[in-house]
């Protein structure tokens, strides 16, 4: 069925040893937080991928255990467990025990394992308190054991079997993460991810502590991800355009389709790695695309002969597309390393993807005409939001004001230690005008529900006094304008009652911030702020809770003599200044929460539902995710 295995022990080389990862481990991961955390388990399945990519493994099972480990499983060809020659130890021990031991330096194969996470299933053993490795090869089954990446058993013969694959169990050394549970949500997000980038692939998912299983199998590959990201959303042909090729050894998907909203989302993939920042292939793609669709509109005379071409930035609006490129030896860089380099990626995807294009609109032209319509519509919608910042600044100019009114400002001209607290209300908002430190905290009181931007374009968002408002105040310009140097408080944050109401605000902020402004999020400027649920009086004591387990926790120390009361807050007014100060303002003893973007599929699907128009979907999420709907901790 599959070819014969051509791997020999003496192909890994060895490196280093694993002390250094222990001593030093956000060298290798990147941070001991979540997400240093995920990266263990990403690190396995990307082996695995590897060998889906190779053409030797259909399915990939992880499991999330009780005990807060966790077990991936593949049918690979299972790893080498031949003698290394120069150690005399079973290759899979030396692949498990020394750094960069991968052993697959094949530069013509593609690889996930090696490119942006590419350390190595070593590091993931040196991190975990315990890990079993099995392997299923030739007829045989092995395993062997290990403890903080030490072997504490050797490799050991169990007996015979038919399957072959690898599995590894391990459980994250907690002394190492400040945070062991894994996070079901996380977790589907990427493998639902890698399921769409490997059609065919099978990926289980199960969560043996809530029950839960799923599989991640697309047949339609890039295109059951397009449709995927389009869910809920009407569009503006009925089946996306799919463009596929290989040249000179770099195989190219291209999935595209319209849609009726605003925004532009490019999912942009580079051997499977999420290329945040673009690259190459990114821009190769947005050439094309101008190209292809102004030739194609003039044979067709949609425009006048002296109609201006449509641009780039005309053809975004509504634009749903992925990416993904699979290329021998990538060239990650940029800030976050999520750009891809690579010069000759460029021409390869601009001229696959433009005679694809072409091809396809060639066999349906009707795709055409709303498209342009659409772009068209877009660039005079875009004019008018010019015409409307210009109003924006030059109202402000008139005043010889440059912010508004409602703003109490604070004293510092440092945007590094100055905050804004956006307030809902005028009453908790003089709470806090009261109650803060004026020097670095500024307030801004939000009278009005703001606008809810999901389905609407800048020009329109830009008529809503609230978010003018929020706009001026920061002082960094939005869309074209934006401006982060310019941006005069490095800490934004959003306190609202933690009521229904005050969720809905929140999230009304966030989807304004995420939609218009999402660097704000992505450099890490967003908070809200965590008000306590409960304040706890006994004698002169007073504890305040911040959760309900924080609630039980300390009623229970109280024990049955202890006489206290309880108070519940129900929103930021029942608080008198030196209270808010006290519990949420002050540095020193509040508790926030920064605002992130996780993965950007799972983010954008949340806002589609939960803001977009179609209720069906939202009636569905609502169910299904009553909990986060109540927390909305994104
Ligand atoms: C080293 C060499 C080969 C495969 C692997 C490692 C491998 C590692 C992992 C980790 C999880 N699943 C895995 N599957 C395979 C190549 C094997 C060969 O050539 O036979």
């Amino acid at each position: 069925m599959n070819a014969p295995a051509q791997y020999s022990a003496s192909d890994i080389q060895i490196l280093e040893g694993l002390e250094a990862v222990r001593r030093r481990p956000s060298m290798y991961i990147g941070d001991t937080g979540p997400r240093g955390l995920h990266h263990l388990v990403y690190e396995v399945v990307d082996n695995a991928i590897d060998e889906a990519m190779a053409g030797f493994c259909s399915y990939i099972n992880i499991t999330l255990h009780g005990d807060g480990s966790v077990t991936i499983e593949d049918d690979g060809r299972g790893i080498p467990v031949d003698p290394h020659p120069a150690t005399g130890r079973p290759a899979a021990e030396v692949v498990l025990t020394k750094l960069h031991a991968g052993g697959k330096f094949d530069k013509k194969a593609y690889q996930v394992s090696g490119g942006l996470h590419g350390v190595g299933v070593s590091v993931v053993n040196a991190l975990s308190r315990w890990l079993i490795l099995t392997v299923s090869r030739n007829g045989n089954r092995w395993s062997q054991r290990y403890e903080k990446g030490t072997p504490v058993t050797d490799l050991t013969l169990e007996g015979a079997t038919d399957q072959r694959g690898t599995k590894v169990q391990f459980q994250p050394d907690e002394t190492i993460f400040s945070e062991t549970t894994l996070s079901w949500e996380i977790l589907s997000g990427r493998m639902r991810e890698l399921a769409f980038l490997n059609p065919g692939l099978a990926i289980v998912l199960r969560d043996e502590r809530t029950e839960k299983e799923k599989t991640f199998c697309y047949s339609g590959g890039i295109g059951s991800f397009v449709e995927y990201l389009n869910k809920g959303k009407t569009t503006l042909f009925p089946v996306p355009v799919i463009v596929e090729g290989e040249k000179d050894g770099v195989v190219i998907a291209v999935g595209l389709q319209y849609n009726d909203t605003y925004q532009e989302r490019v999912f942009a993939y580079a051997n499977l790695i999420h290329t945040i920042e673009g690259g190459t292939h990114v821009s190769g793609f947005r050439t094309a695309l101008t190209r292809a669709i102004n030739e194609m509109a003039r044979r067709q005379k949609l425009f006048k002969e002296k109609d201006p071409n449509l641009s780039g930035d005309d053809l975004k609006e509504g634009l749903t597309a992925v990416i993904s490129v699979k290329l021998p030896e990538p060239q990650f860089e940029g800030q976050t390393k999520t750009k891809l380099g690579n010069g000759e990626i460029k021409g390869l995807v601009d001229s696959l993807f433009y005679e694809g294009l072409l091809n396809f609109m060639e066999e349906k032209p009707e795709i055409l005409r709303p498209v342009v319509d659409n772009a068209i519509k877009a660039r005079q919608a875009r004019e008018a939001a010019k015409k409307a910042r210009e109003l924006v600044r030059r109202k402000s100019a008139m005043t010889g004001l440059d912010l508004p009114g409602k703003l109490a400002d604070c004293s510092s001209r440092k945007p590094e230690e100055c905050e804004v607290y956006i307030v809902e209300g005028d009453s908790a908002g003089g709470s806090a005008k009261q109650g803060r430190d004026r020097h670095f905290q500024a307030i801004l009181p939000l009278r009005g529900k703001i606008l809810n931007v999901e389905k609407a374009r800048l020009d329109k968002a830009l008529s809503n006094n609230e978010i003018r408002t929020i706009i001026q105040a920061l002082g960094c310009g939005i869309g074209d304008d934006f401006d982060r140097e310019k941006l005069r408080y490095h800490r934004i944050i959003i306190m609202t009652d933690a009521d229904v109401d005050g969720a809905h605000i929140r999230t009304l902020l966030l989807t304004f911030f995420y939609r218009f402004m999402p660097e704000i999020i992505e450099q890490g400027h967003l908070y809200a702020a965590q008000p306590p649920l409960y304040r706890v009086q006994a004698g002169k004591e007073v504890t305040y809770c911040y959760s309900e387990k924080e609630l039980r926790e300390i009623t229970a120390a109280f024990g049955p003599n202890r006489k206290y009361g309880i108070q519940r807050y129900k929103g930021l007014g029942e608080m008198n200044p030196q209270q808010l100060w006290e519990t949420t303002m002050d540095p020193a003893r509040r508790i926030m929460k920064r605002v992130e973007i996780g993965d950007a599929v799972s983010v954008d699907e949340y806002f589609t539902i939960l803001m977009g128009d179609k209720v069906e979907p939202r009636r569905e999420f609502i169910e299904t995710h009553a909990m986060e709907v109540r927390n909305l901790d994104i």
